[in-house]
């Protein structure tokens, strides 16, 4: 039994960023947070981009009102006050389950302080709700001592209530979001980190906070916009059909046209809300024009472009293509340590004077802004994990 007096919980636990492949855009229920539609994403390493979240409980007396929403008191540091209700959302749900810690401590009243850090660069729009709602629901579970108990699917339920992509950072590798209609909208994990090896580059154009939330803009999205109702009824899950398929047989040609095509889309969704909604800019366009021509030299894809609700680019590819990719995008974002004769070398591409003459064209078509800011290059990685100190 917990003692009456003060009692204090502890735990700590570290939350990766995810990457969707097939995009999550549209609630069917805004209170639930269940999508529209399945999504799949690449759980990302925690080299350069996590969060750290510490959570301590403190039970200071009896419920003696039995109101179960007002026995939680919530001191954030490092989060915008905006979440409060998710998280108490979050908390509710881990006392409304049948474990004697659970009931004991929906007993009592609680004070909760959430100590939360992470690493992105300042309002780089990379995810990290995702990120730290998955830390976040590690952590209690570390509290709480419930972590050889509660399944990862049954975390993923409980992280969909922070935010909805946060479901898909609690596996590593490769990971699904099944839509269902409540307690069964949860995430599954596709493949593990090491089944393919593919690396994620992140171009960051743009540190500016965006202007519609995600959860804003998807739902003006979802109330004003004829292509969305299409995507929904026949785009998406054809895609996630076709990605799947194209995972199956590694097959990087149709998985990168899958992946181009869904953020695509997912953007003419954006563009086709009312007022409509542009999360990409000039820098956006151009990378995208450099994917074309790149996989335009090779007569095949080997590198796909995916962009999140913000004008930052992620790039997708076989890490045997890498250094390719590298040299690029180096050479075209005047990092001058390289010039057109290695780059073609390297690139081992036909046709050499007519190539090189496409990728200078493309060099000089750059918008006339300040250099890209920073790259980040990443493979996939682990899931959410409990910090044991
Ligand atoms: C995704 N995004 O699948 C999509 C693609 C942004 C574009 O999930 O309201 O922060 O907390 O459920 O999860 C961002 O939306 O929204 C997002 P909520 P969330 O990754």
């Amino acid at each position: 039994m917990i003692n009456k007096k003060e009692k204090i919980y502890i735990g700590k636990a570290k939350g990766p960023i995810n990457i969707a492949l097939i995009k999550y855009w549209g609630k069917a229920d805004e209170e639930l947070i269940t999508p529209l539609n399945n999504s799949i994403s690449l759980t990302l390493d925690t080299n350069t981009f996590y969060t750290e979240t510490k959570v301590t409980i403190q039970s200071i007396g009896e419920n003696k009102d039995k109101i179960k929403e007002n026995n939680i008191s919530l001191k954030i540091n490092g989060n915008p006050s905006k979440i409060t209700k998710r998280i108490k959302n979050i908390f509710q749900k881990f006392l409304s389950l049948d474990y004697p810690i659970c009931k004991e401590l929906s007993s009592f009243l609680l004070d909760i302080k959430i100590e939360s850090i992470n690493t992105f660069p300042i309002a780089s729009g990379c995810a990290s709700s995702a990120s730290s709602m998955a830390a976040l629901v590690l952590a209690i579970t570390s509290a709480l001592k419930l972590d050889n108990i509660l399944s990862k699917t049954e975390l993923t339920k409980i992280a969909r209530l922070g935010s909805g992509s946060a479901c898909r950072s609690i596996f590593g590798g490769i990971c699904e979001w099944i839509t269902g209609t409540g307690d069964n909208s949860l995430a599954v994990q596709l493949y593990e980190k090491n089944y393919w090896d593919i690396g994620v580059k992140l171009i960051i154009v743009n540190q500016k906070e965006k202007d519609i939330s995600s959860s804003e803009g998807m739902k003006i999205t979802k109330e004003t916009s004829e292509l969305f109702k299409y995507r929904i009824e026949h785009i998406v899950n054809k895609h996630l059909e076709n990605l799947k398929e194209s995972l199956k047989e590694k097959n990087f040609n149709s998985f990168s046209e899958i992946i181009i095509k869904d953020s695509n889309n997912f953007h003419a969704c954006c563009r086709d809300s009312y007022p409509s909604i542009n999360y990409l800019n000039e820098e956006s366009d151009y990378i995208m024009k450099c994917v074309f021509c790149l996989n335009k030299l090779y007569g095949q894809n080997i590198c796909a472009y995916t962009f999140d609700a913000g004008s930052n680019a992620f790039l997708i590819y076989e890490n045997k293509n890498k250094k390719i990719i590298d040299n690029f995008f180096k050479y075209i974002f005047v990092f001058d340590d390289i010039n057109i004769d290695d780059l073609i070398k390297l690139m081992e591409i036909k046709n050499i004077e007519n190539n090189k003459n496409e990728i200078n064209k493309l060099k000089m078509s750059k918008p006339p802004k300040e250099k890209i800011m920073n790259q980040i290059d990443f493979n996939l990685g682990d899931g959410a994990k409990i910090l044991y100190d």
